[in-house]
């Protein structure tokens, strides 16, 4: 039986600095998994118009994500590393994916809610779109492993039903091309054009969390900066935010279960744990028992000895604007080849003439 060739794609929007969250979420896991997959890492512009569409810095922005991406050891001659709009196959999918999905799919996406708010109505087509057009970004290379943070898991499941359902509407075609791949989906063998691709959420900071509030994720978009540490923050700042991190008046807890119920203590713990590379539990073993004022200089250490070499790797490559845009453009090119091929055969399978 062939399979699908394991791929891994995954993007990141240029909406501002990234942070801790971003960091531990996603891109440590982009840099690992390099040693065993083949990659593709895109800085999704074309979903950063979903939050502001008016956007003074955007291709500063995207260089940037560009540097942290190389900076935290994305290799991008091994791999591709590339800008999503310069590769047009993505909105063309993504407009086909529109025409596959249903609406009822996306007004059931928690981030569109938590996004839109009460005043859905006005908010744009785009934002209620968006895990269309993540799909595709998956689909036109037909990418298998997607890693992300935990809340982007309901988008990676989404980018199944569309793969699934575009596999089930096209299958008389898919089977007279002969274009499917044998795949099983629960008990049934079937063939199909595009891969069910798996979410890969793991580790112990999987939702990193606010420092002002354990209940809401940390987040580009926060307006508190006092919220996140972002990966660009100098030794001062970072010391400053952890400081300032709210937190209970209790000491943490003999026992990792004692976390249960304190949110930002458990934060804290988690971002301990995920920088150290180490188990709650161990960090519970080895700081049991101590105030806050024990464990948050321990931490803002840990913290700037983890984030301070790869900030001073962005500026150093964004101090050359030159060698990231050589960097996207090459990318790009490799990228448009990958995902003309995958159009040329959607174009096919739908009964679109082309040339
Ligand atoms: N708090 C987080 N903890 C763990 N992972 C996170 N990610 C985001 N926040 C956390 C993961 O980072 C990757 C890139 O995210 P994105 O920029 O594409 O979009 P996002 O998920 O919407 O991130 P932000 O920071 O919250 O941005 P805004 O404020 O613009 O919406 C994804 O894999 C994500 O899961």
């Amino acid at each position: 039986m062939s399979a699908f060739k394991p791929l891994v794609f995954s993007g990141v929007q240029p909406t501002g600095n990234l942070h801790l969250g971003n960091y531990l979420g996603a891109l440590r896991k982009f840099v690992a998994l390099q040693a065993s997959h083949e990659c593709i890492y895109c800085v999704v512009d074309l979903h950063s118009l979903t939050a502001t569409l008016v956007h003074d810095d955007l291709a500063d922005q995207t260089r940037q994500i560009t540097a942290a991406f190389l900076a935290a050891g994305i290799d991008p001659n091994k791999h591709i590393v590339f800008n999503q709009s310069r590769v047009l196959q993505h909105a063309e999918l993504a407009w086909i994916f529109n025409c596959v999905a249903r609406i009822g799919w996306m007004n059931r996406m928690t981030q569109f809610k938590d996004k839109a708010g009460k005043d859905r109505e006005n908010s744009s087509l785009g934002l209620l779109a968006y895990p269309s057009l993540m799909a595709a970004d998956i689909l036109v290379y037909r990418a298998t492993h997607v890693p992300v943070g935990d809340d982007q898991k309901q988008h990676v499941e989404l980018t199944r039903d569309i793969a699934q359902k575009f596999n089930n509407d096209f299958s008389r075609r898919i089977a007279e091309l002969g274009v499917g791949v044998e795949m099983m989906v629960g008990e049934e063998k079937v063939n199909g054009f595009f891969p069910l691709a798996e979410p890969l959420i793991e580790g112990p900071a999987t939702r990193v969390m606010s420092l002002r509030d354990g209940s809401k994720k940390m987040s580009k978009s926060d307006p508190s900066d006092l919220s996140r540490i972002n990966l660009t923050d100098d030794a001062d700042t970072i010391a400053k935010k952890i400081k300032k991190a709210k937190t209970d008046p209790e000491p943490l807890p003999s026992d990792v279960r004692g976390l249960k119920g304190r949110p930002e203590a458990e934060n804290l713990v988690g971002i301990y744990a995920a920088l150290a590379e180490t188990t709650a539990e161990k960090v519970i073993a080895d700081f049991g028992g101590s105030p806050f004022s024990t464990f948050k200089p321990a931490l803002a250490d840990l913290a700037v000895e983890k984030l301070a070499p790869m900030a001073a790797e962005m500026r150093r490559l964004m101090a050359d604007p030159g060698h990231i845009d050589v960097v996207l453009r090459e990318g790009g090119a490799r990228a448009r080849g990958l995902a003309e091929a995958t159009m040329k055969t959607v174009r096919d399978i739908i009964g679109l003439l082309q040339d």
